[in-house]
């Protein structure tokens, strides 16, 4: 606890299930540090890693990304008897027992559910707690004639609704509050459902402000990969890209990076905590490469024995003697999202890459010392059978340089663009799994053949099971 509080009031975040169980959730952690550090008492409630650990060993699996689209659907998970009232009750009564004026919910679109039902235990027990939703299910699906909408209504079970970067809207609002301000008009968030203001927040675009993740605000030996020493680490916020399923864009808005000499002290800190690997959460390494270079460069002087990995696009500029650096920095894999090996897919997907640059980066990194994983989306609208035999050849012929490989059939992210635009990709759209094409060629069906398909060859590649979302 903060010695010298600058505010009387207490917070509480929560991570409700599901979401990661390998390490910590770096939403609500960010958010505890940056308002720790502003001196204001807080709490973390991991609910997700306590389910988790609770729960009868035939339930983990519910906790598998496959199994993601059951914590999503409310006839799915009414039928998750674990979820009973007295768990609910327990958990309210472990965040009142702190006695915060704000609860604060991490949503996602698998703990959203999960959310709503506490929070109305919430509010029913103490109607004077302030409720707050934010995280990346939170979004504002219509904001036309002034009548916000929101995907499961979210909007109506909190007083706040925060869109996007959460760290300094939040603080605005513990401050209003405590000050007894005007709560009306702040931008990037919805206050009691008020339909006449919203304004997106400029996002924070020096990260270096940041702080480095506390995170004492976790039993960090529940976590599965901290077991092993491995912790993850955000040096990015957002995507050079804009994919046209993808919503990084919407949430982060503008692509900003950590200097490298700021991840280096995390990395540091992280090795005097007996870390021994840290995994990047970053939705690419690579946005701006001259930082990427010079975190290397400097990973490398000073000798950090720390091993990492992430996510990468694809980048004509991952030459050979680049990946070999990085390789010498500590990278032992990245985790390539190229989607599919027809190149005229990538383009309707605007992933702004061939498959031609895909084979030589996969190659160039193998050959680097560096592990390549691949993930896959089958099923895209124009995606003929012969893009699909596309996918299924560069598994196949760049198996020996290729250690892993993830799937998914198309999931069409509620604010994505290609939502938003179903006619431009001739699709009809009755729910995110639930789309298929003007033409009906490609429905959730055949989606899910060629999935089992793909997943068929993986096997008969000795590929590891497949992680799959299908
Ligand atoms: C790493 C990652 C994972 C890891 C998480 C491991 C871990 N412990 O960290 C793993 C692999 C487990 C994972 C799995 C999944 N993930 Co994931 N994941 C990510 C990724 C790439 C980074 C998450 C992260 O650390 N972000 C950094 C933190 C700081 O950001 P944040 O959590 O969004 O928090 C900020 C704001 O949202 C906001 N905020 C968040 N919470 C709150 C709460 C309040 C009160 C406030 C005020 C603000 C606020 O403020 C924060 C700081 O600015 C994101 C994409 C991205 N770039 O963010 C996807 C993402 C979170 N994942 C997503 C999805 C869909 C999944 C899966 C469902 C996919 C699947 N089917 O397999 C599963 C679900 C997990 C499960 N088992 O149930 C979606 C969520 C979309 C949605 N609408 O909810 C994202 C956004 C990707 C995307 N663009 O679609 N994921
Ligand atoms: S490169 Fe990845 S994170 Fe960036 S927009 Fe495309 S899918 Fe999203």
């Amino acid at each position: 606890m903060i010695k010298s509080l600058l505010y009387k009031m207490k917070i509480c975040l929560v991570q409700c299930p599901a979401f990661g169980i390998d390490a910590p959730p770096l939403g609500v952690a960010f958010l505890a540090t940056y308002i720790s550090k502003n001196k204001i008492e807080t709490k973390i409630f991991d609910f997700n890693i306590d389910l988790y650990q609770k729960v009868e060993k035939h339930h983990k699996t519910l906790w598998e990304p496959s199994n993601s689209i059951l914590w999503s659907d409310p006839e799915k998970f009414s039928e998750f008897k674990f979820i009973s009232s007295k768990l609910l009750d327990d958990y309210s009564a472990k965040i009142l027992q702190f006695e915060p004026e704000m609860v604060c919910f991490s949503i996602h679109s698998t703990s959203v559910l999960f959310s709503i039902k506490l929070s109305k235990l919430i509010r029913k027990k103490d109607p004077s707690i302030k409720i707050i939703f934010g995280g990346p299910q939170c979004f504002i699906k219509n904001n036309r004639n002034r009548v916000v909408k929101t995907e499961y209504d979210i909007h109506k079970y909190a007083d706040f609704l925060i869109i996007g970067e959460g760290e300094e809207t939040l603080l605005e609002i513990i401050k209003r509050v405590e000050e007894k301000n005007d709560l009306k008009r702040i931008p990037g968030c919805v206050y009691e459902c008020d339909t006449s203001y919203f304004k997106y927040r400029t996002p924070i675009m020096d990260l270096d402000n940041l702080p480095i993740i506390d995170f004492s605000f976790f039993k960090l030996e529940k976590y599965t990969d901290y077991k092993h020493h491995k912790l993850r680490i955000l040096s990015s916020r957002g995507c050079v890209s804009k994919c046209v399923f993808c919503t990084d864009t919407m949430i982060w808005m503008k692509y900003r990076t950590r200097s490298a000499k700021n991840i280096l002290e995390e990395f540091k800190q992280r090795k005097k905590e007996g870390v021994i690997f840290l995994e990047f959460n970053d939705s690419l390494l690579n946005g701006d490469m001259n930082n990427l270079s010079k975190l290397c460069n400097l990973l490398i002087k000073d000798n950090i024995s720390i091993n990492w990995g992430g996510s990468a696009r694809i980048d004509e500029r991952l030459s050979y003697k680049f990946l070999k650096k990085m390789r010498k920095a500590g990278c032992l894999y990245l985790n390539y999202g190229i989607e599919s090996a027809s190149t005229k897919i990538l383009k309707k997907m605007n992933k702004n890459i061939t498959t031609f640059e895909a084979i030589k980066t996969v190659i160039l990194t193998r050959l680097a010392g560096i592990k390549v994983v691949t993930n896959w989306i089958i099923g895209f609208p124009e995606e003929t059978r012969l893009d699909f035999l596309k996918t299924l050849f560069f598994i196949t012929f760049l198996r020996p340089f290729i250690s892993d490989v993830s799937v998914a059939t198309l999931f069409i992210n509620p604010h994505s663009l290609i939502e938003k635009q179903p006619l431009r990709f001739g699709i009809v759209y009755n729910g995110c799994a639930n789309w298929h094409t003007i033409d009906k060629k490609n429905n959730q069906d055949i989606r899910a053949k060629r999935a089992k398909i793909f997943v068929f060859f993986t096997k008969m590649l000795f590929y590891k099971a497949p992680y799959k979302t299908i």
